[in-house]
């Protein structure tokens, strides 16, 4: 007989989600209740589970296994009728956010730390996301929270691990578990999206790709839907076996961290098209011959040529993109006559208006794009999209963007991450650039239109969000934003968004760092960044 155990806990302090769920150092998440407790305030705080259905996976990362082990035992001691996971606890986030939908499930608990590293002396993650298949709104993970900080049991069934390594249903003290392909469900929707003829032509034709999965979740949907279903070569995917701790990689799509696609991409005789994606499959980078699309820059190409897709070709409702990110794609919304919506950063702001149908399209500078098709970013759907336009288009991605420039204005942008920096030297930072009253000044070539601290109020249910990042708008339109990352386990990293709007096209091949050079002074001027964090070069330069 299974027996469920009644474990009495003492709160653990800090077990606030961040920008997207709960992440530490592994050694933290290894100390004893301390999973438990996170997991038992999830159950007592998204209502009756009795009877219900939970997925669960995650990236592959180190501690990935056993923590599914331990919330397979819980989500049975709670009363869970069936719980689905990924085979081997493989799912990717945007994956999972399809299973969640498509099963209609109660939800699910995915588990990573994203674009962090692995390993037993790195990071790990676990959030809740919801029956729509988003992350749990604000109002969830502060239910969530609260009940951490008042938990004083929880409860687990007393029985052996079960195989999660083969396809097939098996039962956990009365509780059906389901292991799953975790790359099927995700492959039939993108078919449905995509012009896979087209694709597939395309690459018959001898267009070559590279894809970096950087040793993380997308591997084996890469290689699937890449080389199996559209007929890449193979070796098309790079670093295409998730591993524990990412190959000791840093699974960040990013210019610095997807230095080999980047060197092979900016390289001689570079393929046509190069993509990374990150840790849990959400992120996306994407790479021409030579040329790197900024991720704002991505979102408004998508979303001018999104109608080659079957899936949009009926148009867009509307485009979000969170404020830090570039306003190429409001240029967009404005030519197409639809609505554009600036929202704080973190996915979870989206949700809404997928949910109503006000936006179609939505995308984060900090290389997440993604669609109405699920409620998470998706990286490799971002590619695929890509690979559905340069179809339909066939013209290289560098052409594409310049033409989209020409045609649009560019907005010349870069984001500056000062990593690790001392916590309490951040905050000071914030409060002080908080308390500057800015408007009608004149910062170098640029006069201060006005300076605020972002809040946003839903348009659909009217939740309210402060303190979403300071930001210095000037009259030409031009903007400095300055916030601290939600996502980060060690100290504060400060980022600095800087933007500038280009018109004229004889000046859009100029480098971003160069174009913005005076921005980026004002900017380290107005923070005192410093003086106040000890850093006088910013650690990361997207
Ligand atoms: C998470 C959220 C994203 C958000 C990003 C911001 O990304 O899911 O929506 O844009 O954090 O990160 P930060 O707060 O560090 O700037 P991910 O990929 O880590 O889940």
């Amino acid at each position: 007989m299974t027996t469920v155990k009644h474990v009495a806990t003492t709160p653990f302090d800090g077990q606030k989600p961040g920008t997207s769920g709960l992440r530490k150092k592994v050694r933290v998440f290894q100390q004893p209740h301390y999973l438990e407790n996170f997991v038992q305030a999830i159950f007592d705080s998204i209502g009756d589970v009795a009877g219900k259905t939970l997925v669960v996976g995650g990236d592959g990362r180190f501690h990935n296994r056993s923590a599914i082990q331990t919330i397979l035992k819980m989500a049975a001691a709670a009363g869970f009728a069936k719980v689905m996971v990924g085979k081997g606890g493989i799912l990717s986030t945007p994956a999972a956010s399809c299973v969640i939908r498509k099963y209609k499930t109660f939800g699910g608990i995915i588990l990573s730390a994203s674009h962090n590293p692995g390993g037993p002396d790195e990071d790990f993650g676990i959030k809740y996301n919801i029956p729509a298949g988003g992350p749990a709104p604000e109002g969830v993970t502060e239910a969530i929270y609260a009940r951490t900080t008042e938990i004083n049991e929880y409860r687990i069934l007393d029985v052996a691990d079960v195989d999660i390594e083969s396809v097939g249903d098996r039962s956990l003290g009365g509780m059906a578990v389901t292991v799953f392909d975790p790359v099927a469900d995700y492959a039939e929707l993108m078919g449905s999206l995509f012009d896979f003829d087209a694709i597939r032509a395309l690459f018959a034709g001898g267009f070559r790709m590279r894809f970096d999965a950087m040793h993380a979740v997308t591997g084996p949907y890469a290689s699937v839907i890449l080389e199996d279903i559209l007929g890449a070569p193979k070796g098309t995917v790079m670093n295409g076996i998730p591993l524990e701790d990412f190959g000791h990689g840093h699974p960040d799509p990013n210019l610095v961290h997807a230095h080999d696609l980047v060197e092979e991409m900016f390289g001689p005789d570079a393929p046509d098209f190069g993509a990374a994606s990150d840790g849990d499959g959400d992120r996306n980078m994407i790479l021409g011959r030579d040329f790197y699309v900024t991720p704002s820059d991505s979102l408004a190409v998508l979303a001018a040529n999104a109608t080659c897709a079957p899936g949009y070709a009926k148009g867009l409702a509307g485009i979000a993109r969170s404020m830090p990110t570039s306003a190429a794609a409001d240029r967009v919304a404005a030519a197409l006559g639809i609505k554009s919506y600036e929202t704080p950063t973190g996915w979870k702001f989206f949700g809404t208006l997928l949910d109503a149908g006000l936006a179609t399209l939505c995308g984060e500078e900090s290389f997440g794009t993604g669609s109405d098709h699920v409620r998470e970013k998706d990286g490799l759907w971002a590619v695929l999209l890509w690979l559905n336009v340069l179809a339909a288009r066939k013209q290289p991605v560098a052409d594409i963007v310049r033409e989209h420039w020409a045609k649009y204005g560019r907005n010349v942008y870069s984001r500056h991450d000062y990593e690790g920096i001392d916590t309490a030297a951040a905050n000071g930072l914030m409060d002080h650039l908080r308390g500057l009253s800015l408007k009608g000044q004149t910062l170098g070539a640029y006069t201060v239109a006005f300076n605020d601290d972002f809040a946003y109020t839903d348009p659909v249910d009217g939740s309210v969000s402060t303190k979403q990042g300071i930001r210095i708008v000037f009259e030409d339109g031009s903007r400095i934003v300055f916030r601290l990352s939600g996502t980060g386990t060690e100290g504060a990293t400060l980022r600095v968004y800087i933007e500038q709007y280009e018109p004229d096209p004889a000046k859009h091949g100029a480098d971003p760092q160069d174009a913005l050079a005076e921005l980026i002074k004002i900017a380290r001027d107005v923070a005192e960044i410093e003086a106040r964090t000890g850093r006088s070069e910013p650690t990361v330069i997207t």
